[in-house]
């Protein structure tokens, strides 16, 4: 609006100054219209390009109007002009490794903790919360909760590696108002992401013989050191080395075990006629040490 200052000519001229940095229109984010309207000469400031809070926070506009005088008169006057911030970031997780937990630890330990940021400028727009997406494709829903407002995991059952060794869980994070985004019906921004939790091995199974009893002959003149059976355990455990060990029925330490093969050989002289069959050997397999589990008991040989 105006006056022109110069009696019966009421025309003035509006520009927009074209300042240095951004916030003062360097880059014509806001544009002048003029306009006349009941006698009066207006200036409207239209917006040009999109406004982001997250960007630039507030402009300083300056307004010029010049009359049509001989001398041309002018004046300036400053606009602020402060933006709001809307819903318009959505909360993004930052990437992380692979997960593991141990299995056989007891519920609520702690597995990992999710992050996701949301870069609106103001609270609520930018608060994250965090939670498990409830649908049949999260395999992991039923196993693992996390915490609304940290995104920290924790375990919801004791884990058992040789049952499943991984689970993928789908988490979220939303924001705490509703979004400003187009299509989003009052609802806040929400993000999904799968993370994979691996179940990290524990030497919880006793190793298992792939035979109830093994038999062999070997000559009374046989050699020392010839190999008379190999026996082979089993461990379902990942991480469990086998080790043998001759316990009981070795009389005059007549046989010997290698450790780590299971192969069991001549050690001593051998005499058919005191001793026809030697029962056993007996050699239990152990994994040095060995953690009990309630699901198999299992008592390390004497
Ligand atoms: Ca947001
Ligand atoms: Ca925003
Ligand atoms: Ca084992
Ligand atoms: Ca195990």
């Amino acid at each position: 609006m105006n006056s022109s200052g110069i009696e019966n000519n009421p025309v003035v001229f509006y520009r927009l100054i074209r300042g240095s940095t951004a916030q003062t229109n360097k880059y014509d984010t806001f544009y002048l219209q003029q306009r006349s309207d009941n006698g009066h000469t207006w200036a409207d400031i239209k917006v040009n390009h999109p406004l982001d809070y997250e960007n630039i926070k507030e402009y300083n506009l300056t307004i010029r109007v010049e009359n049509n005088g001989v001398q041309q008169l002018a004046s300036e006057a400053t606009v602020y002009i402060v933006l709001e911030d809307v819903n318009d970031d959505i909360p993004l997780f930052t990437e992380r490794e692979q997960e593991t937990v141990l299995e056989g630890e007891p519920i609520g330990t702690g597995v990992t903790r999710v992050n996701a940021i949301d870069k609106d400028g103001t609270f609520p727009n930018n608060q994250v919360y965090y939670g498990i997406v409830d649908s049949p494709r999260n395999e992991g829903k039923d196993y693992f909760e996390i915490n609304e407002q940290t995104g920290e995991i924790f375990t919801k059952v004791v884990f058992d590696r040789e049952k499943q060794a991984a689970y993928a869980l789908e988490v979220e994070a939303h924001d705490g108002s509703p979004s400003a985004r187009p299509n989003s019906n009052g609802l806040p921004n929400t993000v999904t992401k799968f993370i994979r939790i691996g179940i990290a091995d524990k030497n919880d199974n006793p190793p298992f013989f792939d035979k109830a009893l093994y038999e062999a002959e070997v000559d009374e003149n046989e050699d020392i050191q010839h190999t008379v059976l190999t026996v082979t355990a089993k461990d379902l455990d990942e991480s469990s080395k086998i080790r043998y060990e001759i316990t009981r029925g070795n009389l005059g330490g007549a046989f010997a075990v290698k450790n780590m093969t299971g192969a069991i050989y001549v050690a001593g002289p051998l005499d058919y006629e005191t001793r026809k069959r030697v029962s056993g050997p007996f050699i239990p397999p152990f994994n040095p040490p060995f953690i009990q589990s309630g699901r198999h008991p299992y008592h390390p040989p004497e």
